[in-house]
């Protein structure tokens, strides 16, 4: 019981935190295959040097895709209407040079290295279909494209491991809608009222428990806002593996506990009095206790963060000078923000510090609910990075920044405002002595941090991330879950599984993890 409270507390915990101190002070001995900075003072780098990190613009990503159409001999379909059997752009992301590279251009004099973009593109109207990445270049204008699929992974991608598009989802609420669900009409109305709009439908992942499976469980919802927070009890099991939309089918029901091998089996034993059925009341359009509805008014406006002189940090291009610091960043489609080159006082201390994945882990006694084990970087963590609001995601005074991104489509789109940079006072002093011992001084220093922060949202969940850089030395990385949590029906002994978060929803037990990359070059660099 109270490993389970402990568990669960950890689970809808606001903060995991990672910190990481980077000792700039101890220059000791150093592993044989690391070198020294080189001589030449990194403060004298490349004006615009930051742009060697830079995500793709606009303009570069419709050039990439004018390339591709052109170029691969085949017709592309845009994701956004494919089906599994179309060729279609998986998404187009820049391709960041290697890092001997970038080094040899940013502290040796070499030359710029070659500009160009990664492009992942399903091949689904082929005999053997597969996934293929491109890497395409020069850019602005590309002229030339490589095969490095096999280079990079070791083996060809087989088309089944492709995540799942937004038109699939589209089309497999469609079958449901369409097809499935109408085999079990009276069941539908009876419990549901189902009107064919009244149920929202969720995915889960993986999609099965071996190669080649795509499987997927989908748990039905009452259609209100915060969704996640109103399941109904039903879920289905959709195969949805077949090229061919016709041959997708659902082999599992499940209801309040009880498998079925279909929906009309679920019919039949529902007229013949066999189903339990719990009924659950309507919820109001807004949700109810899931409603995002702010339950009373503030009494008073909150209070601001005020910069007497403006900002004390700057952004050029993709860069940030704050103080001591200046770093590059930028936003991969899949792993969301990524920081390069992270000087202190014109010292190169972080090559690279960039998220990875975000992984949940879930217990239930629902079929969705137990197998999910999400790993967010496959549905995107940069693309759903969405527009930060003033004075409630950052602070009102913040620099809000766009993201352009190129996903399951041929035309780029922009995430406004999706990062944002400010400077934090930590409100309690970096160091202070008020001393009444032999002579009277005070001596304080305030202490705050500059922030770089986006905010994923990933289904029911919003992911905070931050990179705060103080004025110690110290590199701080931090994220913040909030959002919805996913739910299970509750039924039988789901109380082994979670807790009752409403009438009839389980918050099921789970466990979040974060990756970062972080690639530290304090006191020099090591290869390989
Ligand atoms: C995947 O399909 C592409 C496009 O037809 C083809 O060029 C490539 O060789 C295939 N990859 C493998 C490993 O078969
Ligand atoms: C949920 O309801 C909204 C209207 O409130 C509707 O636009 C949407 O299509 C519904 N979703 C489903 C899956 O039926
Ligand atoms: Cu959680």
């Amino acid at each position: 019981m109270n490993l389970k409270i402990v568990l669960i507390l950890l689970a809808l915990a606001l903060a995991t935190v990672l910190a990481l101190i980077c000792v700039l002070l101890t220059r000791g001995e150093k592993p044989t295959n690391c070198k020294s900075q080189p001589l030449r003072s990194q403060k004298e780098k490349p004006r615009g040097f930051s742009l060697v990190f830079a995500d793709l613009t606009p303009e570069e990503m419709v050039q990439v895709v004018k390339y591709l159409q052109e170029n691969l001999g085949v017709p592309l379909v845009d994701a956004s209407q494919a089906n599994p059997s179309d060729n279609c752009i998986y998404y187009i992301d820049v391709q960041l040079p290697a890092k001997a590279e970038v080094l040899q251009f940013l502290d040796q004099g070499g030359g710029h290295p070659p500009r160009q973009a990664l492009a992942v593109v399903y091949f689904g109207n082929q005999p053997d279909p597969n996934i293929t990445e491109y890497v395409v270049g020069p850019l602005p204008i590309p002229t030339t494209h490589r095969d490095v699929t096999l280079e990079k992974y070791g083996e060809k991608l087989p088309y089944y491991r492709r995540p799942v598009l937004a038109v699939e989802y589209k089309q497999i609420a469609g079958l449901l809608r369409e097809t499935v669900f109408p085999m079990a009409p009276t069941f539908m109305s009876q419990t549901f009222n189902y009107d064919r709009t009244n149920l929202a439908v969720m995915t889960s992942a993986p999609r099965g428990f071996q190669s080649t499976d795509r499987n997927t469980w989908f748990v039905l919802f009452q259609n209100v806002s915060g969704f996640f927070l109103h399941p109904v009890g039903l879920e289905v099991l959709v195969d949805h593996s077949s090229l061919d939309l016709s041959q997708w089918r659902v082999s599992k029901v499940f209801y309040n506990g009880q498998y079925y091998g279909d929906m009309a089996q679920l019919e039949n034993e529902f007229k013949q009095g066999h189903v339990t059925v719990d009924k659950i009341q309507q919820a109001p359009l807004d949700g109810g206790f899931s409603s995002m509805r702010p339950r009373a008014a503030p009494a008073a406006p909150f209070p601001l963060q005020y910069e007497p002189h403006g900002p004390r940090y700057h952004i050029e291009n993709n860069e940030v000078i704050y103080q001591a610091w200046s770093f590059a960043f930028g936003m991969s489609v899949n792993t969301g923000m990524r920081l390069f080159d992270i000087r202190f006082k014109g010292e190169r201390i972080v090559y690279e510090i960039s998220v990875q994945e975000a992984m949940s882990i879930y217990g239930s006694n629902c079929p969705g609910g137990m197998t999910i084990r999400y790993m967010d970087g496959s549905f995107g963590i940069g693309r759903f990075s969405f527009p930060l609001v003033q004075g409630v995601d950052c602070p009102y005074s913040a620099t809000y920044l766009d993201v352009p991104y190129l996903v399951q489509s041929q035309t780029p789109s922009i995430n406004k405002n999706s990062l944002c940079v400010f400077e934090l006072n930590s409100k309690s002093p970096l160091r202070r002595h008020y001393s009444n011992l032999q002579s009277m001084y005070y001596g304080g220093l305030t202490n705050s941090a500059l922030v770089i922060r986006s905010i994923a949202t990933v289904g029911n969940y919003d992911y905070v991330w931050d990179f705060l850089f103080y004025q110690n030395g110290a590199i701080e990385a931090k994220v913040q879950a909030t959002g919805y949590m996913s739910s299970s029906f509750l039924y039988g002994d789901g109380l082994e599984y979670g807790h009752r978060v409403g009438e009839h929803t389980l918050g099921t037990l789970h466990t979040h993890s974060m990756n970062y990359k972080v690639d530290l070059d304090v006191g020099g660099m090591c290869l390989g």
